[in-house]
C-alpha cells in the first residue's frame, strides 16, 4: 500500500539549511570570490546567473565518457551540431537518451548537492534547455545515488558545449559497486570537515561515506553504509514498545469517558461496543471537536509555507543503503510540507505537539514531524492506509494518527473510512484520531482503517498529520533508518 513519504525534501531540517552551514557556505563562497581569476565570469547557474569558473575548470577534468561520446556524435554527423552561443545568458538545446535500465534524474550540478531539473524514463529521450557552462550529473530516480559509467567507475556527468549534442546514458550505467563513496565532491568534504558526520549521521554516511571515513573514522561509515547493518533495533537502542496489548483500548476508553478530556469535546464515531455484520467489535474512531485554536491552526499553515509545499509523493522501493525512492503519486494530488526546523519551533506548533503528548502519554520522540497538507480545487487522496502489515523498520508501525483540520471547507474534502462507512467533515479545530494497529497486537496493522480524502468541491482544505510510532522515531530518523533522507 502506498505509504506517505516525507517530501524532498524533507526529513528533519537538512543541515545545509541550518544557520551554521549557511555560515560555512558563505565563507566558502566568499573565498571563491576572493580568488576569482580575472577572466573568470561564466554562467554556472542553471538559470543563467554568473559566478566564478574556477570550479568549472576542475569539473572539466572529471568530465569524460558522456562528453567524449557527444563530441564524437557531432563529428560523425556533420551539420547536426553548432557552436554554443557565446552569450552566457543565451540558452540552447541538447538531447539526452536513456539506454539504461534505470529511471534517471538529471541534476544540475550547483557545486553543492545538486538540483533535480528533470527525470527521464528508461529508454526515453529528452530535450534539455541549458546555458553555456552548465554541468549535470545523473542519479537513479528519487534518490541521489549516482549512476556510474561502470568501466571507468566514474559518475555519469555531462557539460554541453555545442548546440544539438546528444548525450547518452549508456546501457550498462548503474550505481557503483563501491557504496562508500562521496556523492558530491566538494560539499562532502566541507560537511565532513565541519563535523556533520556525527551531527547528521544518516544523511552523511549515505551521501558522503568516503569523507566521513576520512574525517570521522570512529564513526565507521564504510560499515554503516549498509542499511541492514546500520539500522538494527540494537543499534537504534529500541527496547520497549510504547504500547502493549490492551493499551489501545484503555486509552480510547479514557478519552471517551474521563471528565478531564471533556474540554476537547470527544465524539465517538466507532468503538468496540458496536459490532459489524459478522458480530466482530468495531475499531475506535473518535474526533475531538475542540482540540486547538485558530491561532495554532494558522501557525501550522504558516509553518508549512515556510517549509515549502511540494506535490505529495509516496515511498517506493528501498536500496541497499536504506533509501526509499520517492514516487510522485497519481492517487494523491495534494501538496504537503514537513514541519521541520523553524516550523517545528513555532509557538503554536509546540503547544499542539505538547497537547498531543499530554493526551496520549506518548513522548514526542515517537512522532514524525507534522505533515501539513494543502488540498485545493478537486484535489484528493485516494484510499490508502497509514501503516503496513508489520513495519520492520526500527520505529515500527505507525500506531496512531492525529489528523487536524486546520480550515473549514465550503464543500467536499471529507475524510472517508472506506471499510467502516464513516465520513468526517473538515472543521477548524477538530482533531480526528484513529489507530492503525490492533488492540491485541500493536505491532500489526488493522486492515479496516483504510481511508481517503474526498475531493474538495469548493474552498480550500488545510490539514495536518501527526503520526505516532510504536518505537522511537527521532533516533532512527537521524541515522537514516526511516527511509527518508531529506
Ligand atoms: C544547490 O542545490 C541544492 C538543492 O536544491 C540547494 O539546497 C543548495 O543550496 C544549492 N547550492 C548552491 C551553492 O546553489
Ligand atoms: C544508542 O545508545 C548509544 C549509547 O548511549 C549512543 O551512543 C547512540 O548514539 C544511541 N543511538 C541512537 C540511534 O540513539
Ligand atoms: C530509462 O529509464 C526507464 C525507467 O523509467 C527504464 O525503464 C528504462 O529502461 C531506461 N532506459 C531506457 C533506454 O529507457
Amino acid at each position: 500500500m502506498p505509504k506517505i513519504s516525507r517530501g524532498k525534501k524533507k526529513a528533519p531540517k537538512p543541515f545545509w539549511q541550518s544557520g551554521s552551514f549557511i555560515f560555512c557556505a558563505s565563507v566558502v563562497v566568499l573565498s571563491i570570490i576572493l580568488t576569482l581569476e580575472p577572466v573568470a565570469v561564466m554562467v554556472d547557474d542553471y538559470f543563467g546567473t554568473t559566478t566564478s569558473n574556477r570550479a568549472l575548470q576542475q569539473q572539466h577534468r572529471r568530465l569524460g565518457g558522456m562528453n567524449e561520446a557527444a563530441e564524437r556524435h557531432c563529428q560523425e554527423n556533420p551539420g547536426t551540431c553548432t557552436e554554443a552561443p557565446e552569450d552566457i545568458h543565451t540558452s540552447f538545446q541538447v538531447h539526452l537518451i536513456n539506454k539504461s535500465v534505470y529511471r534517471a534524474d538529471i541534476h544540475w550540478d550547483n557545486d553543492s548537492t545538486g538540483q533535480v531539473i528533470s527525470n527521464i524514463e528508461a529508454g526515453a529521450s529528452l530535450d534539455l534547455t541549458v546555458f553555456p557552462a552548465n554541468k549535470f550529473f545523473i542519479t537513479r530516480h528519487g534518490v541521489k545515488e549516482g549512476l556510474f559509467d561502470p568501466l571507468a567507475n566514474r559518475p555519469l556527468r555531462f557539460e554541453p558545449t555545442k548546440v544539438g549534442q546528444t548525450f547518452v546514458i549508456p546501457e550498462n550505467a548503474a550505481p557503483s559497486d563501491d557504496k562508500c563513496i562521496d556523492r558530491f565532491d566538494k560539499a562532502c568534504q566541507d560537511y565532513a570537515k565541519a563535523g556533520k558526520c556525527w551531527e547528521q549521521p544518516g544523511w552523511m554516511i549515505v551521501h558522503c561515506c568516503q569523507s566521513c571515513n576520512e574525517y570521522s573514522p570512529e564513526l565507521d561509515a564504510a560499515r554503516l553504509i549498509d542499511g541492514s547493518v546500520r539500522c538494527t533495533k540494537e543499534n537504534m537502542n529500541i527496547t520497549e514498545p510504547v504500547w502493549k496489548p490492551g493499551d489501545l483500548d484503555a486509552l480510547f476508553t479514557k478519552w471517551a469517558n474521563d471528565p478531564e478530556f471533556k474540554q476537547f469535546q470527544p465524539n465517538v464515531l466507532s468503538s468496540p461496543d458496536q459490532f459489524d455484520a459478522n458480530g466482530l467489535p468495531q475499531p475506535w474512531v473518535i474526533t475531538f471537536d475542540n482540540f486547538f485554536s485558530q491561532e495554532e491552526a494558522q501557525a501550522l499553515i504558516e509553518g508549512g509555507r515556510m517549509a515549502g509545499f511540494d506535490r505529495s509523493t509516496n515511498q517506493g522501493k528501498t536500496n541497499d543503503q536504506g533509501e526509499m525512492e520517492m514516487v510522485t503519486s497519481t492517487t494523491r494530488t495534494s501538496s504537503n510540507a514537513w514541519c521541520i526546523g523553524d516550523c517545528q519551533q513555532l509557538p503554536g506548533v509546540r503547544t499542539m505537539t505538547k497537547r498531543i503528548e499530554q493526551v496520549t502519554g506518548i513522548e514526542e520522540k515517537n512522532y514524525e514531524p507534522f505533515q501539513v497538507l494543502e488540498y485545493q480545487d478537486k484535489q484528493f487522496y485516494k484510499m490508502h492506509h497509514d501503516s503496513e502489515g508489520r513495519d520492520p523498520k526500527p520505529p515500527g508501525n505507525r500506531i496512531l494518527t492525529f489528523f487536524l483540520y486546520l480550515s473549514n471547507v465550503e464543500e467536499g474534502g471529507e475524510t472517508q473510512f472506506n471499510k467502516l462507512g464513516i465520513y468526517v467533515k473538515p472543521k477548524l479545530g477538530r482533531a480526528l484520531v484513529w489507530p492503525s494497529v490492533r488492540n491485541e497486537s500493536p505491532d500489526f496493522w488493522d486492515d479496516r482503517m483504510y481511508h481517503e480524502a474526498m475531493p474538495v468541491v469548493r474552498g480550500e482544505k488545510y490539514a495536518a498529520n501527526h503520526w505516532i510510532h510504536l518505537n522511537d522515531y527521532e533516533g532512527p530518523n537521524r541515522w537514516g533508518c526511516t527511509g527518508s533522507f531529506a
